[in-house]
């Protein structure tokens, strides 16, 4: 008896949205090593955060994949974006990013509607939420950027906002509680 729940089409959108939160780790990974080897170790802490966050996002989709009864497809992860050329395009980046992965989302959310796949879509509206979780995120920190100075903030601001971010937990609280045991 075949008890996959999930169409093709949407076990092929999943699959690849689980490579995609699996790449936005690498990206914050990879702008957070950056961000340490420039001395900025607060921002360097706040996108290591990040980085775990968007891991638990991959573990969240590959469950939901194995509890309706699909495979799920572990592939190779591209390689992130080269580095920022400083602090403020650093979150441009990053918010970039994080709109491109929204879009990406909404297409999976379209497809499940189109193919009344009302469990993919109750599923994938936690990740509406934390998208305006992570875009909010994104723009309060590209706000404090821009009031130290954009590009050109000077290094007694930015050692400023490092600091303030050594002990933050991030702004995307709907993320807080989500582990890779208890997705
Ligand atoms: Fe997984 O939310 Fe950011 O990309």
């Amino acid at each position: 008896m075949n008890t996959n729940r999930l169409s093709k089409e949407i076990a092929k959108a999943l699959n690849a949205q689980m490579t995609k939160e699996a790449y936005a780790a690498q990206i914050y990974l990879s702008y957070g090593s950056w961000a340490e080897s420039e001395g900025f170790g607060g921002i360097s802490n706040f996108l290591f955060r990040h980085a775990a966050e968007e891991r638990n996002h991959m573990m969240k989709i590959l469950e939901y994949i194995l509890k309706r009864g699909g495979r799920v497809h572990v592939t190779s992860i591209p390689a992130p974006p080269e580095n920022p050329k400083n602090t403020f395009n650093c979150f441009e980046k990053v918010f970039a990013h994080e709109v491109d992965n929204t879009k990406a989302i909404y297409a999976i959310i379209k497809l499940s509607f189109e193919e009344e796949d009302w469990a993919t879509w109750n599923f994938m509206q936690w990740f509406v939420k934390e998208q305006i979780e992570e875009e909010t995120m994104a723009m309060i920190m590209l706000d404090k950027m821009k009031i130290a100075g954009g590009e050109k903030a000077s290094d007694e601001a930015l050692y400023t906002i490092d600091k303030d971010l050594e002990h933050d937990t991030g702004e995307a609280k709907s993320a807080e509680d989500v582990t890779t045991e208890k997705p």
